[in-house]
């Protein structure tokens, strides 16, 4: 399923939480080399730039009710890129950017045919306006693609819900609100925490993930670089203590990568302000490559 020409889309969203610098995130990951080391797997790279955010440099002290409205142009303008860049054949890089973005590159990415979504995160990012605790859109991501929450959000790029929950595996999970925890029980999602990790191990996670998601001939992977563990990604607007170490994130890629069926990428919240090192957008390529076909052997 993954072509031989991967298109780059840069999505600076950062309207979607409190932290300036994420918009940075795609610079910085372009930065760390991503069309160098996909080029070097034997890929053709196109990098369409950064879809415009806007309104996004005034955002100090603005509201949830006025940032919604941006965020939905913003979602809708990826949403598009997303469809063109998988007409034409090509697989689809977005760079965030803040997970808001995910509204849109996956309605965008499924406008023609259905694809599993693989969310790689500490958190669910299954708040509606209701549950959440910060009104931070990010929080409702995957909430909102499942049909749930703001009804211009759910319908940015076509009418209705873009995923149901028997297409969706959370991998990474540890740090859920309170009333969100609700809503994820009652998903449909499969749900994988970081104590299923230390349990059964990520090969055993993965297997269980695959199977969930057995029926889907494409495969969405939407990663959410909290939820690797700081010491390889420090440069994250909300961190939670005790992520994915680089081994177990590497495999995770490894094996999602055998099966032939990834169609399209996110790598999102990566805030360079937060890492002068730039160590979580090497992280990020690193793992992109792996997703994309490099193996230690
Ligand atoms: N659950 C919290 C925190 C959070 C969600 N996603 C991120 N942080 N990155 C919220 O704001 O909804
Ligand atoms: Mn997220
Ligand atoms: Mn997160």
């Amino acid at each position: 399923m993954t072509t031989q020409k991967i298109r780059i889309i840069g999505v600076p969203m950062d309207l979607g939480q409190q932290h300036r610098g994420v918009d940075m995130g795609p610079v910085a990951i372009r930065y760390a080399g991503l069309s160098t080391a996909l080029r070097g797997l034997g890929y053709q790279t196109e990098d369409m730039g950064n879809v415009t955010i806007p309104g996004h440099y005034t955002l100090t002290g603005t509201s949830y009710a006025e940032r919604l409205p941006l965020i939905c142009k913003a979602c809708e303008a990826t949403y598009r890129l997303a469809r063109e860049a998988v007409q034409a054949a090509t697989t689809p890089v977005f760079l965030g950017g803040d997970h808001s973005a995910a509204i849109g590159s996956i309605g965008g990415v499924t406008h023609d045919r259905p694809a599993g979504v693989i969310w790689i995160d500490a958190h669910g990012d299954f708040n509606t306006p209701e549950t959440s605790e910060t009104c931070n859109i990010h929080g409702m991501a995957l909430a909102i693609l499942l049909g749930q929450g703001p009804p211009e959000l759910v319908n940015a790029g076509r009418p209705g819900p873009k995923l149901r929950g028997d297409q969706v595996a959370l991998i990474g999970v540890r740090d859920l609100d309170r009333r969100e925890k609700q809503l994820i029980r009652e998903s449909g999602c499969t749900v994988f925490t970081m104590r299923d990790i230390d349990e059964i191990g990520m090969s055993g996670v993965l297997r269980a993930t695959l199977q969930a998601l057995a029926g889907m001939d494409r495969l969405h992977v939407s990663l959410d670089m909290d939820s690797i563990d700081a010491n390889e990604a420090p440069g994250v607007g909300t961190p939670v203590p005790g992520g994915l170490t680089y081994r177990e994130a590497q495999l995770l890629m490894e094996t999602i990568c055998d099966t032939g069926k990834i169609c399209s990428l996110d790598i999102m919240e990566t805030n360079p302000i937060l890492d002068i090192s730039n160590r979580t957008a090497r992280t990020a390529v690193a793992l992109a490559a792996s997703l994309f076909g490099k193996s230690i052997l």
